[in-house]
């Protein structure tokens, strides 16, 4: 018989165009079909040949379209075995797909048999003596109650490494849970836990962990394997669900602490000081476990789900990162491990998840992978899946990023500890994210309180008759001979007698451990020198203008180059601006050995062109950043243009800071505007962490803010907003005026890392960058201080004559000087708040007093009336002034929109904004 009559249209097609694949690349075709071919000679004449028989089967007698079924078969459940694999734990049916079906292949179980075992290939077929039982072996691993899902990772040799894993059962052998009898009481510990809470404070919100009691013991299997792997920061985040059991459990939090936060005692506030400690709801603080080649630590989180991401990666990146040397900074992926462990409902929803993951693979935010749970209770709140994404599986955005994906079915030990260590091993060896969705439910409503037959009634009459997943495990070992009879009952009533003993001798006040920070030295801020002595200037400068050999700057950059050779001559003359300013403080940070991180879209060069942080060869292309280069450094510097992201970019640097407070971290924006799309972690870290879990974070936010006709989403950083949250000294506000005293906040910044850290925000220039009234002398910055307020220089003279005192702040100062008006204007003064918060009120009380005939106080802002600082510092001055005279603002009227949309109104409002303070 012409078997390659046989072979034909769909199948012959498929099995060529792999056999050419297969010819042109080996790698490229997977493991079974490799083997498949090292025994196939190519058809001749349309002749087909057949497969030299191997040893075991008879495929010589069967028709080729057989064989080719068999083929795909095998590809098949390689690809999409996980489809038909039973992950929901409530049993509900997997979807399955035609290309498992033996029919749709128009294949028989006789068939297979009759098949040699090589056909399918892989490990699996060791111990095997024909397809069919090949086959099983394949399905036992590809859909059972585990199902690989990484077809879409193109790299082969990840593809062959997970494929290899899976079939080899690599990570998966009963001996490797080490000892059954040990998961059982951990999966008791698990259990009891939530069920004493549930009995002592019944209907108390705890978000059990319940459904997902896994979760514990692949947490262990994580840590434990990544100390193992040389790993020495595991750092977790992760939202509500289940927290409490795995501060318990996994971070070692203390049983008695965590009864005491649920009795809740009334305690004092203010213990060390007023820092405006609030503390937070229990299911929100984080903690740190550390051992000693180890330290887990857990970040706290607020409610917003999934807004820790970013901030968690910025934690793994700098305890992984070495900036003890001068030079760039050094990132090491091996040593830190970030966890993170998502809602199904949150993860496809919550667009932090896809900008974080973004940040995965980037030079200068990558962390050496991050390995994902996700916590599948197949609910958000009342919602089933379905309402909830647009995919498939709840993880499916991962797999843009090329992320392998297992699902794993809750109920099943021996499986969920397998995706763990196969999750940790190929971070491990590949140093990229891996993620688990563990399948599981919900045993009770969103909260304990939450009632979810409302909604899901019969899944929640399935879920009341559910075992849990410690009887299930006490079951199997039982019939395993593993323990005796009522062994896990009695591990249940030990356990909660112990539980029952630590609530009884409890005394909540004293076992409460509150992470409240003590307050820092008073008056430290305002004690800090800035001043660098000019010697020391000039040097920095020199070496900051050198250039590696052969190295040809931009022509266009060559002349501002030149021009700075001679800034530092003259004293007293202005030729200092904002962007040299800033390199110097820079250069004189790193020289005192504090390190520095600078990050944001565009930075390397600066939005307006100003920085250029990193010099490219005009003629080459290559790199050059003279602060890495700078030899009186004692510190590294990084200069790191983010992906276009605020949220997940702000986030991420504010983990950064937390992490290393000791090193200066910035972030500008590209507009100042457009801060709002990081809102959540403005609000819910950057202002607040300290006053709710006790954290110190020290990030400066650089942010372009200024009236200048470029329409409402180019004008305003929306200062009006910080200063809404602006108490209990929980940051600095400043928009400065000059070169100068922006070169003394960062220093200032700089100094005060490790002796008050507070978050800075500081209000940039744009078109001021270059302008020649914000420009500084030598001496301001060889001599000078950071100033809170800058009196009218033009008023020291004759301050009597001053009837009327303007205070401003920010740009709309250098439109008030630049007037015609100013100078026919004698009795009024300009004076400029350059800090707006702390604001203190003893320094305006002297700004008021030094004028001895006032008749006004004006406040001149460019933001409308509703936003800007008026009605925050308002109060301030009236405090301040005493009712010495009466106060009133000038701005734009109230309004919705930032600015105006047409640059011809902007230039006709900020005109009479200006008029106005002059009117007579
Ligand atoms: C950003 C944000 N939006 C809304 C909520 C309110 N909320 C709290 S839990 C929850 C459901 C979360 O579902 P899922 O991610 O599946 O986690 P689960 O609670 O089921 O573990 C919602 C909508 C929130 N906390 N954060």
């Amino acid at each position: 018989m012409n078997l390659w009559r046989e072979f034909h249209g769909s199948n012959a097609g498929f099995v060529l165009e792999l056999y050419e694949r297969y010819l042109q690349d080996p790698a490229t075709v997977d493991t079974a079909t490799r083997e498949f071919f090292e025994h196939w000679t190519p058809p001749l004449d349309g002749a087909a040949p057949l497969p030299s028989a191997p040893a075991t089967g008879e495929a010589a007698a069967l028709p080729t379209a057989q064989i080719v079924g068999t083929v795909r078969l095998a590809q098949a459940i390689r690809e999409f075995g996980h489809l038909a694999a039973q992950i929901d734990p409530l049993g509900s049916p997997p979807p399955g797909d035609p290309a498992l079906d033996l029919e749709a292949l128009n294949i028989t179980e006789a068939d297979l048999r009759q098949l040699p075992a090589s056909l399918i290939g892989g490990p699996v077929i060791e111990g095997t003596t024909n397809a069919l039982e090949a086959i099983y072996a394949l399905r036992a691993i590809y859909s059972s109650s585990i199902g690989y899902d990484y077809d879409h990772i193109h790299d082969p040799t990840e593809r062959e490494w997970l494929r290899e894993a899976a079939e080899a059962r690599r990570f998966r052998s009963p001996n490797r849970i080490d000892d059954p009898v040990v998961l059982l009481k951990r999966l008791t510990e698990v259990e009891v836990f939530e069920r004493f809470l549930h009995r002592i404070f019944p209907g108390k919100t705890r978000f059990s962990i319940e459904g997902l009691d896994l979760m514990v013991p692949m947490l262990d299997e994580i840590v434990c394997d990544a100390a193992g792997a040389g790993i020495y920061n595991v750092l977790i985040g992760m939202a509500h669900r289940g927290r409490l059991n795995v501060l318990a459990h996994v971070l070692g939090k203390p049983y008695d602490q965590i009864l005491a936060e649920f009795k809740d005692p009334i305690r004092p506030y203010h213990r060390g000081g007023d820092i405006g400690w609030a503390g937070d709801v229990k299911y929100h603080s984080g903690a740190k476990r550390e051992a000693i080649n180890l330290v887990v630590t857990l970040a706290p989180n607020p409610s917003h789900l999934e807004a820790v991401n970013p901030v968690v990666g910025g934690m793994a990146r700098a305890a992984g990162t070495n900036v003890a040397q001068p030079g760039p900074a050094v990132f090491n992926p091996s040593v830190t491990l970030p966890v993170l462990i998502h809602g199904d409902m949150a993860f496809p929803g919550q667009g932090v998840v896809a900008e974080t993951m973004t940040f995965s693979r980037i030079p200068g935010f990558r962390s050496g992978g991050t390995i994902h749970i996700i916590a599948n209770n197949q609910l958000g709140y009342t919602a089933l899946g379905e309402s909830g994404r647009s995919t498939l599986y709840a993880s499916d955005l991962a797999k843009g990023f090329e992320i392998p994906v297992v699902h794993v079915n809750a109920d099943d030990p021996e499986a969920c500890l397998e995706a763990a260590r196969l999750a940790l091993a190929y971070r491990v060896r590949f140093q990229k994210d891996f993620l688990i969705d563990l399948v599981g439910y919900r045993r009770y409503g969103h909260n304990e309180g939450d009632e979810p037959g409302f909604t899901q009634p019969l899944m929640y009459q399935h879920i009341d008759k559910h075992p849990t997943v410690r009887e299930l495990w006490a079951r199997h070992l039982k019939a395993r001979g593993l323990i005796a009879e009522g062994v896990g009952e009695d591990m249940v009533r030990q356990h909660m007698e112990e539980l029952q003993r630590i609530f009884e001798n409890l005394q909540p006040e004293e076992s409460l451990n509150e992470p409240q920070l003590e307050a820092p030295p008073p008056g430290a801020a305002r004690r800090v020198k800035t001043a660098v002595p000019i010697e020391r200037l000039h040097s920095l400068n020199e070496a900051l203008l050198q250039l590696p050999e052969g190295f040809t700057p931009h022509p266009k950059l060559e002349r501002a180059r030149q021009r700075r050779y001679k800034a530092l001559d003259e004293l007293d003359q202005t030729t200092i601006d904002w962007a040299m300013a800033e390199e110097l403080a820079f250069a004189t940070i790193l020289e005192d050995g504090v390190s520095i991180r600078l990050t944001g879209e565009d930075v390397e060069r600066g939005t307006f062109s100003h920085r250029h942080a990193v010099l490219h060869d005009y003629q080459r292309g290559k790199q050059h950043l003279p602060l890495q280069k700078l030899p009186q450094a004692k510190a590294a510097f990084e200069a790191r243009s983010s992906p276009l992201s605020e949220f997940a970019a702000v986030g991420f640097e504010y983990g950064y800071s937390i992490q290393m407070p000791q090193r200066l971290v910035l972030w500008e924006a590209q507009y100042g505007d457009f801060i709002n799309g990081a809102q959540i972690i403005v609000d819910q870290f950057i202002v607040s962490a300290r006053a709710k879990w006790g954290q110190s974070p020290s990030l400066v936010l650089l942010l372009p803010h200024g009236y200048e006709g470029q329409g409402p989403e180019h004008s305003s950083a929306r200062l009006e907003r910080f200063l809404n949250s602006a108490a209990d000294k929980n940051m600095r506000v400043a928009n400065c005026t000059t070169a100068a005293q922006y070169f003394h906040l960062l220093r200032r910044q700089a100094a005060l890392l490790t002796i008050d850290p507070l978050p800075l925000i500081v209000m940039t220039p744009k078109s001021l960058l270059r302008h020649p009234l914000t420009a500084s002398t030598p001496r301001d910055l060889a001599e000078g201080i950071w100033q809170q307020i800058i009196a009218d220089p033009r008023a020291r003279q004759k301050p009597e004559a001053v009837k009327r005192l303007i205070v401003c702040s920010g740009k709309v100062y250098v439109d008030l000087v630049s007037s015609e008006q100013r100078e026919k204007s004698p009795a009024i003064a300009i004076s400029r708040l350059e800090q707006l918060y702390p604001v203190y009120p003893d320094m305006l009380k002297e700004l008021f007093d030094s004028y001895p005939k006032l008749r006004e106080v004006v406040w001149v802002q460019e933001e409308p009336e509703n936003m800007g600082a008026w009605e925050f510092i308002r109060p301030y001055f009236e405090e301040a002034l005493e009712g010495r005279c009466p106060l009133r603002y000038i701005a734009r009227p109230r309004a919705s929109s930032p600015s105006e949309g047409s640059s011809a109104r902007h230039a006709m409002n900020q005109k009479a904004i200006v008029a106005k303070a002059f009117e007579k």
